[in-house]
C-alpha cells in the first residue's frame, strides 16, 4: 500500500460503545459470553461502568428500574437464545410498568437462523421479543448501528415509556468501516422525549369537574413519580387542598406524612369519593378496575391524567381525560387555578384526617411490639424507623407479607425512594432493583425481602460485595411462602409453601465477604440495620419471623380461584 492511503477503520464493537456514550449511556447491565463478552471489555476500557450480573433477569431487572430513576433508557446485554430469554421477562416487566429500557442481545447469524440449521444458540429472537416489548429492531450493518440505537433510544422513552428490543447478529461486531463514515453515521438523538402540551380544553374541562367536587380526591401512581415534576406536582396538591392517595411506588412523592395524604384511609377515600383524578395511575386491578365494592356506591367521576391516550376509558368512562406529559399538565393546572382555588368542603377532609389517624392509631402499638421471634410489626417498626432516620435511603420491598404490610408500615419522604414489584407483583425485582438504585443514585439501599422473594434473585449477594455496594438486605424468614406452618398429610414431602425451617441466609452473605447477621428480636435488628446504614457495608440480615404470623397471598387472598368443589 502506497504511504497515505491507509485508512483508519472502526469496527461494529466501537460503533456500538460510541453510539451509546454519543447518548449519554453509561452503565450497561449484563451478563458476558459469546458474542458480547469482547463488547462489555471494550466498553469498559472506553469508560461505561458495565455492571455484570450473574443471572439475566436480575442484569435486566436493573436496567428497568434504572431507565425509571433516571428516564434514561437502562441498557441490558445478553448473549443469544437462553441468555436472551432470561432478560426477556424483565424486558416484559419493563413495558408493563412503563419504564424505559433496551434489551441488546447478540444473536445467531440470520442465513442459519432463518433455514432452521442448528446454529450455536440459534433461535429467531427478534419475533420472540416483538410482542413483548413497544418495539424491536435488527442491526444487519455496522452502518446502521447509529440508526438502530437511535431508534430504540426514541421509542423506549417517548410516549408512554417501556421497554425495546435490540437485535446485533454476530457477525455484526467484527464488520469493519471507514471510522470517518462510522461517526458520521451515529445519530445524537435531539429530545427523545418530547413535551406532550395538553389541549387548553382538555385542563380547562378537568379542572372544572374537580372544582364541582364535593368529596374529591386525588390519586398519584408511579407515572407521576417517574415524570420528575415533584415541585409541580406538590405545588398543584397543596393548592387544591385535595386528599391524595399514593400508589406504592408514588410513596414520597409528598411525604407520607403529609397532612393531605389518605394513605392510611384507603378504603375510605375511595368508597366515599365523589371526584377521582389519577394521576400516573392506570385503573388496572391494583384499583379494582375503578369499579365494585372496593369502590362504595357513590358514584363516580373520573379525572385521568396520562401520556397514553389510549388508557382513557379503559376500564370505567373517564368524564375528563388530560392526554400528556404530567410535567406540562400539572404546570398547565397550576396556571389555570389562578389564586382564586376554593378548598374542597373541610367536613370531607375533616372526615378523612380523622379515619388516618384512627389507622395510625390503631396501628402505633403493634409496631412497639417487642416479642422474640418477631411478627412483621414488630420488626417492620424498626424498619420504619431507619427511614425516617435516612429518608434518601432507597427502600427495595417484595414478598406477599413481607410487602404488603411494609408498604403500610414504612412512611416514604421522597419521591421514587420506594421500589417495589410493580403492576405484575412479580417476585425476583429485588437484587436487580437494589444494585441499580444503589449505582444510579449513589444513596444506600434497605432491600426488604420475603425469604421467598429473595430467593429469586439471592445469587446477586455476591455481585454486592463483588462491586461492594452500600445494600442492606433484610429477610423477613417466616420459613416459606406467606407462612412456613403448612403441613403436607399425604406423605413425607415437604408442604409445597415451606421452606428449610431455621435457615441461615445471612450465612449466604459471609459467604462472599460481606456482612452476615442473624436477628431474632427488634433490638437486633435495629442494630444490625443501623450499622448498616452507617458503614455502608454490604449487609445481609436473616430477620427471624414466627412462621404462624403471615397471611395466604397478603392482603390480596382475594384473587386465589375458589372451587364449591373442596376436593384436595
Ligand atoms: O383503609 P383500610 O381500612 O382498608 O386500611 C388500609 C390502609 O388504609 C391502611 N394503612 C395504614 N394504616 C395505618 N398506618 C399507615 N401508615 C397505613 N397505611 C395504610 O392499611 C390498609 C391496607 O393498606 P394498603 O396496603 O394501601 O391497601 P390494600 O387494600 O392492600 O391495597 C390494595 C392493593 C392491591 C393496591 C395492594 O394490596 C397492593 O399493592 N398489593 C400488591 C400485592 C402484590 O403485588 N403482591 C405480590 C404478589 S403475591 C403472589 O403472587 C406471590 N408469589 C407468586 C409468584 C410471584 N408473585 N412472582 C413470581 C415470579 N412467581 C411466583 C410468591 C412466590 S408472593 C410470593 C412469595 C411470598 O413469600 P415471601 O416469603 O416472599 O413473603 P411472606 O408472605 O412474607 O412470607
Ligand atoms: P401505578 O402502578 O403506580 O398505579 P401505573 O404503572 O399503573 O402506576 O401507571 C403509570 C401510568 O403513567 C401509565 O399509564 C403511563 O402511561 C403513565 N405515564 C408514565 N410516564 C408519564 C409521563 N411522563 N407523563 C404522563 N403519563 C405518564
Ligand atoms: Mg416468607
Amino acid at each position: 500500500e502506497a504511504p497515505g492511503t491507509e485508512q483508519e477503520l472502526t469496527d461494529g464493537f466501537h460503533l456500538v460503545i460510541d453510539a451509546l456514550k454519543l447518548n449519554g449511556i453509561n452503565t450497561i447491565y449484563n451478563v458476558p459470553g459469546i458474542p458480547i463478552t469482547d463488547l462489555g471489555r471494550m466498553a469498559q476500557a472506553a469508560g461505561i461502568r458495565v455492571i455484570s450480573f450473574r443471572h439475566e433477569q436480575n442484569a435486566g431487572y436493573a436496567a428497568g428500574i434504572a431507565g425509571y430513576l433516571t428516564k434514561k433508557p437502562g441498557v441490558c446485554l445478553t448473549v443469544s437464545a437462553p441468555g436472551f430469554l432470561n432478560g426477556l421477562t424483565a424486558l416484559a416487566h419493563a413495558t408493563t410498568n412503563c419504564y424505559p429500557m433496551i434489551l441488546v442481545s447478540g444473536s445467531s447469524e440470520r442465513e442459519i437462523v432463518d433455514l432452521q440449521q442448528g446454529d450455536y444458540e440459534e433461535m429467531d429472537q427478534l419475533a420472540i421479543a416483538k410482542p413483548l416489548c413497544k418495539a424491536a429492531y435488527r442491526v444487519l450493518h455496522a452502518q446502521d448501528i447509529g440508526i438502530g440505537f437511535a431508534r430504540a433510544i426514541r421509542a423506549a422513552v417517548s410516549g408512554r415509556p417501556g421497554g425495546v428490543y435490540l437485535d446485533l447478529p454476530a457477525k455484526l461486531f467484527g464488520q469493519v468501516m471507514n471510522a470517518e463514515a462510522g461517526q458520521k453515521s451515529l445519530v445524537k438523538v435531539i429530545d427523545a422525549a418530547p413535551a406532550q402540551i395538553p389541549s387548553p380544553a382538555s385542563v380547562k374541562r378537568a379542572l372544572d369537574v374537580l372544582k364541582g367536587a364535593k368529596r374529591p380526591l386525588i390519586i398519584l401512581g408511579k407515572g407521576a413519580a417517574y415524570a420528575q415534576a415533584d415541585e409541580e406536582i406538590k405545588s398543584f396538591v397543596e393548592k387544591s387542598g385535595v386528599p391524595f392517595l399514593p400508589m406504592s411506588m408514588a410513596k414520597g412523592l409528598l411525604p407520607d406524612t403529609h397532612p393531605q395524604c389518605a394513605g392510611a384511609a384507603r378504603s375510605t377515600v375511595l368508597k366515599e369519593s365523589d371526584v377521582v383524578m389519577l394521576i400516573g395511575a392506570r385503573l388496572n386491578w391494583l384499583l379494582s378496575h375503578g369499579k365494585g365494592k372496593s369502590w362504595g356506591e357513590t358514584p363516580k367521576k373520573f379525572i385521568q391524567v396520562d401520556i397514553e391516550p389510549k388508557e382513557m376509558d379503559s376500564n370505567v368512562e373517564i368524564v375528563a381525560p388530560v392526554v400528556g406529559d404530567i410535567g406540562s399538565v400539572v404546570s398547565a393546572f397550576n396556571q389555570a387555578m389562578g389564586s382564586g382555588w376554593t378548598a374542597p368542603p373541610t367536613e370531607w377532609t375533616k372526615a378523612v384526617s380523622t379515619k388516618r389517624e384512627e389507622n395510625v392509631a390503631k396501628m402505633a402499638p403493634k409496631l412497639m411490639n417487642n416479642k422474640s421471634p418477631m411478627d412483621y410489626h414488630g420488626a417492620l417498626g424498626v424498619l420504619k424507623n431507619v427511614i425516617k432516620e435516612y429518608p434518601e435511603a432507597i427502600l427495595v420491598n417484595e414478598g406477599a407479607n413481607t410487602l404488603d404490610l411494609a408498604r403500610g408500615v414504612i412512611d416514604m419522604y421522597k419521591p421514587r425512594k420506594r421500589l417495589d414489584v410493580g403492576t405484575w407483583g412479580v417476585m425476583g425485582i429485588g437484587m436487580g432493583q437494589a444494585i441499580a438504585a444503589a449505582l444510579e443514585t449513589g444513596h444506600p439501599v434497605l432491600a426488604v425481602e420475603g425469604d421467598s422473594a429473595f430467593g429469586f434473585s439471592g445469587m446477586e449477594v455476591e455481585t454486592i460485595c463483588r462491586y461492594n455496594l452500600p445494600i442492606c438486605v433484610v429477610i423477613f424468614n417466616n420459613d416459606g411462602i406467606y407462612r412456613g406452618t403448612d403441613v403436607n398429610g399425604a406423605n413425607d414431602d415437604p408442604a409445597t409453601t415451606v421452606f428449610v425451617k431455621g435457615a441461615r441466609y445471612d450465612k449466604m452473605m459471609e459467604a462472599f465477604g460481606g456482612v452476615g447477621v442473624n436477628a431474632t428480636s427488634p433490638d437486633e435488628l435495629k442494630r444490625a440495620v443501623n450499622d448498616a446504614m452507617k458503614s455502608g457495608k454490604p449487609t445481609l440480615i436473616n430477620a427471624v419471623i414466627d412462621p404462624a404470623a403471615g397471611s395466604e397471598s397478603g392482603r390480596i387472598g382475594n384473587l386465589n380461584p375458589q372451587s364449591v368443589l373442596q376436593k384436595k
